[in-house]
């Protein structure tokens, strides 16, 4: 090939080389292959020779082009493997590193609401104790709140200054909102063949509006059915989540015979502490905390379940409650409220999982 067109092929050559990336090498093109380009001049240039130096000439030229396009080609792919590697290596994320740690109650990191936490250590709890969870809705027939639990037609509890009522559907009975969980285990026995043995977290509603009662707070039942359940079953069961719900290996409990229309016998629990520190555990006093017995014959009944064959014990207790009384939260309100203050006081941070016998 002619000097001259080796010379240009290698001046080309090493613009290539020297394109570090595809905008630079896509001005080499031009310089070369474009309508003004050294190759295309070239091409044009042909036409000015004599016809037998024209077809060598041609035939050398157009190698030349065939040369430089594969080259190109060449660079580009190398260059567009360089622009990745380049961009991998920018966006790189180490996706072994920890989270980084915001302040456990900042407004970045949120944090779980005192009622969650409770709900979630009460799922933890009775969890290791089999007890599976169940969950209703929270607008209920009068028939699930009240008549299948044994409340009679004209119990105070049934009463419109004590309980949200809405409108009646046409000719229909007007719902209720739930007053206890308890209907959710009315629906569990109806749909569940025993053994039964689950918790019921959840909202309940009450028109109650005062320092130490809201309109809407929230409970757990529990509910345990088998062939030979019995007293020692429930005494059991509530002695040790308490114990390890607050966390006091040998803290003080008493059950005391009681009333309520779903249970017989009937027994609130009672918890040992001060009354004049406040401290649970010690002090001599007694502080009610729920409520328990062994399910009415009649419910179980109501229920769909042969109280020949089978028994059980059930319990309920308010979560505010048990939580003020575990962190040492004075007031029921701020529950509420969503101030942002007392949330970062009380909540618990996401990243520090709680225990199953957090005393704290
Ligand atoms: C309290 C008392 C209690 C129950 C709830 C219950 C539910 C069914 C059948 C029988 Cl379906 N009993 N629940 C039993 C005893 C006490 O709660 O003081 N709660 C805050």
């Amino acid at each position: 090939m002619a000097d001259d067109l080796d010379m240009l092929r290698a001046d080309i050559e090493a613009a290539m080389a020297g394109a570090e990336d595809l905008r630079a090498l896509d001005a080499v093109r031009v310089a070369a292959l474009g309508k003004s380009g050294q190759v295309t001049a070239l091409l044009k240039g042909l036409g000015a020779l004599p016809p037998d130096e024209r077809r060598a000439r041609g035939a050398e030229v157009n190698v030349l082009k065939g040369e430089i396009e594969r080259a190109l080609e060449h660079r580009r792919v190398t260059l567009e493997a360089f622009a990745l590697d380049a961009r991998l290596a920018a966006e790189r994320l180490d996706v072994s590193l920890p989270p980084r740690l915001a302040a456990p109650t900042s407004p970045e990191a949120g944090s779980i609401h005192p009622i969650s936490r409770t709900m979630e250590e009460l799922i933890a709890l009775f969890g290791a104790m089999g007890f599976a969870v169940a969950e209703g809705p929270d607008i209920e027939g009068d028939w699930h709140n009240f008549s299948a639990l044994n409340i009679p037609e004209h119990h105070p509890a049934r009463q419109d200054h004590d309980t949200f009522y809405l409108t009646a559907p046409e000719g229909g009975r007007r719902p209720v909102l739930r007053t206890h969980t308890s209907p959710v285990q009315i629906r569990t026995m109806l749909s569940q063949e025993p053994p039964i043995r689950v918790i019921v977290p959840g909202r309940t509603w009450r028109a109650d509006h005062d320092a130490t009662h809201s309109p809407m707070f929230h409970q757990v039942e529990g509910l345990v059915i088998g062939r030979d359940i019995h007293m020692g079953h429930l005494k059991g069961t509530l002695v040790d989540f308490l114990r390890a719900f607050f966390g006091i290996a040998d803290l003080p409990v008493r059950f005391r015979a009681s009333y309520f229309p779903f249970t017989e016998p009937s027994m609130e629990v009672d918890i040992g502490w001060s009354r004049k520190t406040g401290e649970l555990g010690q002090g001599g006093d007694w502080l009610e905390i729920l409520g328990s017995g062994m399910v009415h014959p009649k419910v179980l009944a109501n229920a769909g379940i042969d109280p020949r064959v089978w028994q059980g014990f059930a319990f309920g207790m308010g979560i505010e409650r048990i939580t003020m009384l575990k962190h040492g939260i004075p007031d029921l309100r701020p529950f509420y409220e969503a101030d942002l203050r007392w949330l970062r006081h009380y909540a618990a941070s996401p990243l520090s999982p709680f225990t199953l016998h957090d005393a704290s």
